[in-house]
């Protein structure tokens, strides 16, 4: 698929769209979700145009894929969730629901998780 250069998270990274910053270093912007399903829901994105994990994963170097998943990590220090445990989710592609087409990884956190991982119907 071809990256859509006026996806939501691309326009917030060229600074069209405010967004509350939560965190950004030569990898990743990190802020927080506009719909915040938990007390902590932080969204971390690449800085590179990659729709989904495929895309990360063919044309991401080794150092910018490694970058991005230290900024999750230091992004969950910084919301304040390290030590009480947080959930990690990326919604990739048609069936997870993936709504923008930006490759991101939700952040959930702040409280303790309802349950444990969703068991969807069927
Ligand atoms: P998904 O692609 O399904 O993993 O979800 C995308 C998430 O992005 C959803 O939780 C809402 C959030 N979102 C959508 N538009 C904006 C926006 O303009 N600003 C921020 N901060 N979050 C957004």
């Amino acid at each position: 698929m071809a990256y859509d250069e006026n996806n939501i998270f691309a326009r917030i990274l060229r600074g069209e769209l405010p967004c509350k910053k939560v965190y950004e270093d030569d990898y990743a912007l990190a802020f927080h979700d506009i719909n915040p399903l938990m007390p902590v829901h932080v969204l971390v994105i690449p800085k590179g145009p990659y729709t989904n994990l495929e895309e990360f994963n063919a044309g991401a170097s080794l150092q910018e894929m490694g970058g991005f998943m230290k900024a999750v990590a230091e992004c969950a220090k910084l919301a304040g969730v390290d030590a009480s445990g947080y959930r990690l989710v990326a919604n990739n592609g048609a069936d997870a629901h993936q709504e923008v087409p930006h490759f991101h990884v939700h952040i959930f956190g702040g409280r303790p998780i309802l349950g444990r991982m969703i068991k969807t119907e069927n």
